[in-house]
């Protein structure tokens, strides 16, 4: 039994994400982290809402609420929008909680001990009428590489630059919109990331699991050369800057960056997790982090949008190395493009595309599930259409899976007196099926090693394809007529690989797999994905289930996408 950690980038608190963040992420991870608990591996899957810095402020001032009620209420409801997608946390977390706090100022001690931290002057956007330095996104204004004129401080949205707010022209306050900007001079932490150029680059070097579109973005950085980079920021809401738990004079207005803390949040979040422990129950975040306390034997598994790599193989890395503390690295990072919604890009702040909490008012979480990670922006980004969804629903889900598990059971129902047949000898046809468990179910296991979601989806497919090409060469319907014991055999057979969809359904859409495990009593001990454990061979999966049990046909387990929902949800969301 390996040690698992998975972790999922962490959502920002401003609002429920869309399908796009889902996919490019929590989904994912959460796929993976189904498929290595049914491998039977001790998994821990954290993620957290991320709730500091610019995007939680001025989201909050929006709302009229204080950042601190804001991100209550945006954690509680991220938590129930996740929950009713099936995410399998086994914590959410937010960084803004007092682990996150502690490590975070504790981190940059240690990398100010190791002279990798100092103090600089730095030239800042200063708000005369705002009385206040205007980080990030709390100044806007022309971009001085495309002259889009709504630029954020920290990034133009329509070249995709990051951006130092100084360089903006034209700069007025996000705050107020007052023009009376000025720079002054103050002082700011910085993180000596140059200094760590050679330990990054040799630890990239060494990462032997890493996909190409990961190292490549690494690579980029690295190439470019790591600069310094302040990690602290003119504002209220975030960890306070400190120095050995002391308030750290000349930064009392001041906080860390959100990117320095976000991603120590997932250390924070798996402490939360052991915090929350109940009466009896050990859980040892350390384990899991410290390589000086077990997690050497621990595989950490990141997932995230291709926008957030570089932070994760460079600048989180720079904290953990330079700390030079026994803090467990990441070893397999997967990263994601975009999924596209109509030729241009899901969008938070302007409300394009789908989001979460609308995706589950239309459709149960399953549906959403298997499109998201059927049609993953893996290898390049993949164009989310309302014509796509319906007919990937409709063909695969409600075609291929639903009705070969209600045609066969309700056979079964009407026929065998709901019980598994227990007469006829197995043939030809068994036989092929056996050959395509045999060449099928091991790819299918590596595409989930390989975190190859696409292909994993594509493969539980074709077994479901192959079931039914099954069924229309054993006929049991056909038999029935002459030969009850021969529709027997196929009335059997097809039941178990009823049962055997539902197995292998669970890390995308574990409802229907539920629903269908429950219908055909599979114990909870017999719905793991090691197929052939002990001496069973691929055909012995053709004939698992008791026979002479009961069984029941579940409840018609997708419904059809009809085109006048399309056209609804096309009014109603755009597209087409
Ligand atoms: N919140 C950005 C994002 O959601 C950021 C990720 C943090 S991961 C530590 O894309
Ligand atoms: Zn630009």
């Amino acid at each position: 039994m390996a040690r698992i950690l998975i972790t999922s980038a962490l959502p920002y608190i401003n609002g429920v994400k869309h399908l796009g963040n889902l996919a490019g992420s929590m989904l994912p991870a959460d796929v993976y982290a189904r498929f290595q608990r049914l491998r039977g591996h001790d998994v821990l899957y954290i993620c957290a809402t991320d709730e500091h810095g610019t995007p939680a402020e001025l989201a909050a001032k929006a709302a009229g609420q204080t950042p601190d009620d804001y991100c209550k209420e945006q954690h509680k409801i991220q938590r129930e929008v996740g929950k009713g997608f099936k995410l399998s946390y086994d914590w959410f977390g937010r960084s803004s909680s007092r682990p996150n706090n502690e490590l975070t100022q504790a981190f940059a001690d240690k990398l100010e001990d190791n002279g990798l931290i100092e103090e600089r002057t730095s030239r800042q956007v200063y708000s005369i009428d705002d009385k206040r330095f205007l980080p990030d996104r709390y100044v806007e204004g022309t971009c001085p590489h495309c002259g889009y004129e709504k630029a954020r401080g920290d990034q133009c949205d329509n070249c995709g630059r990051l951006l130092d707010p100084v360089d903006l022209k034209d700069p007025y306050s996000a705050v107020s919109g007052s023009k009376k900007i000025e720079i002054r001079d103050t002082q700011h932490l910085f993180l000596l990331q140059s200094k760590m150029q050679d330990r990054i680059r040799a630890w990239v070097d060494a990462a032997d699991h890493w996909p190409q579109l990961t190292k490549s973005i690494a690579y980029k950085w690295l190439d470019e050369g790591l600069q310094d980079r302040s990690i602290t920021r003119d504002l209220a809401w975030g960890v306070p800057v400190t120095r050995n738990g002391k308030p750290r004079p000349g930064f009392e207005n001041k906080v860390y960056y959100v990117w320095f803390d976000a991603p120590i949040e997932y250390i924070g979040a798996t402490w939360e997790w052991s915090s929350a422990a109940g009466e009896g129950e050990t859980r040892d975040w350390r384990s899991w982090w410290r390589t000086d306390e077990g997690a050497d034997d621990v595989t950490y598994v990141q997932f995230m949008g291709k926008d957030n790599v570089a932070f994760h193989t460079v600048s989180f890395p720079v904290t953990i190395l330079g700390s030079q503390e026994p803090w467990k690295l990441v070893d397999k990072l997967k990263a994601f493009n975009w999924l596209t919604w109509y030729g241009g890009k899901f969008s938070t702040s302007e409300k394009r595309g789908v989001f979460m909490d609308q995706a589950l008012e239309l459709l149960p979480s399953d549906y959403w599930r298997w499109y998201l990670i059927a049609n993953s922006p893996e290898g390049s980004d993949a164009a989310f259409t309302w014509q796509n969804f319906q007919s990937t629903i409709n063909s695969d889900l409600a075609n291929v899976l639903g009705n070969f598990v209600n045609r066969i059971t309700k056979y079964a129902g009407s026929k065998f007196h709901g019980q598994v047949p227990k007469d006829g000898e197995r043939g030809e046809a068994e036989a092929w099926m056996a050959k395509e468990l045999e060449t099928r179910l091991p790819l299918l296991l590596q595409h989930y090693e390989d975190m190859e979601f696409r292909k994993a989806a594509a493969e539980t497919r074709a077994i479901w394809a192959a079931g039914n090409e099954y069924l229309t060469k054993a006929e049991p319907w056909v038999k029935y007529k002459t030969d009850v014991d021969a529709a027997a055999v196929g009335v059997r057979t097809g039941l178990n690989l009823a049962a055997l969809f539902g197995i292998i359904a669970q890390p995308i859409i574990p409802d229907a797999a539920q629903k269908i495990l429950t219908a055909l009593n599979i114990p909870e001990q017999a719905r793991s994905l090691n197929f052939t454990s002990g001496d069973r061979s691929y055909a012995d999966l053709l004939d698992a289930l008791p026979r002479g049990m009961e069984i029941s046909a579940p409840d018609v387990l997708f419904a059809k996408i009809e085109d006048a929902q399309v056209e609804d949800w096309t009014a109603r969301f755009g597209g087409g």
